[in-house]
């Protein structure tokens, strides 16, 4: 499996001085879209997450503390990040199964989205989405 795929991977601008670290994320301007929703996830040590796609939902996902390992498979290849640079966003674009594992014990993870939650945007049976994404023209 390739591990990482520049273009995925979006640097983010930190500003650092004796005080620590502040990143600021504007939308359209540091990430491809206008954020609609912010949502995090925490203390995940030991679990599996995602384990589906969204088909128009646009999303950036920050491990702002501690690390976790993201699988991003977009029906034809399947990629793995490590996720472990409060500075780095992974972008994942629509028609993109998403699998997250391996969190550290203090894995924070941040998750910028292009819109509000909608349950019928998610696809999660992986032979459905593998049809539905290979049937649309390669990315
Ligand atoms: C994704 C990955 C990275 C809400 O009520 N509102 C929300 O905005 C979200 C994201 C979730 N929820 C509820 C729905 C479930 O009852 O929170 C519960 C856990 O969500 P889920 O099982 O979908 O969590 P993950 O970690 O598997 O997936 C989430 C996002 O749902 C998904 O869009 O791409 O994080």
């Amino acid at each position: 499996m390739p591990l990482t795929a520049p273009t995925d991977l979006i640097a983010l601008p930190a500003h650092s001085d004796a005080r620590g670290m502040l990143v600021a994320i504007e939308g359209t301007i540091d990430v491809p879209f206008s954020i609609a929703r912010v949502y995090y996830i925490l203390g995940t040590e030991r679990a599996k997450r995602g384990f589906h796609a969204h088909r128009e939902l646009q999303q950036l996902l920050i491990s702002v503390k501690g690390s976790c390992r993201v699988i991003v498979d977009n029906g034809r290849e399947r990629r793995e990040h490590l996720l472990s640079q409060p500075d780095q966003g992974l972008r994942i674009s629509p028609m993109h199964w998403l699998e997250m594992c391996d969190f550290s014990k203090d894995c924070a993870l941040l998750v910028l989205a292009s819109a509000h939650y909608d349950e019928a945007d998610y696809i999660c049976d992986y032979p459905a989405f593998v049809a539905e994404a290979q049937a649309q023209p390669a990315s």
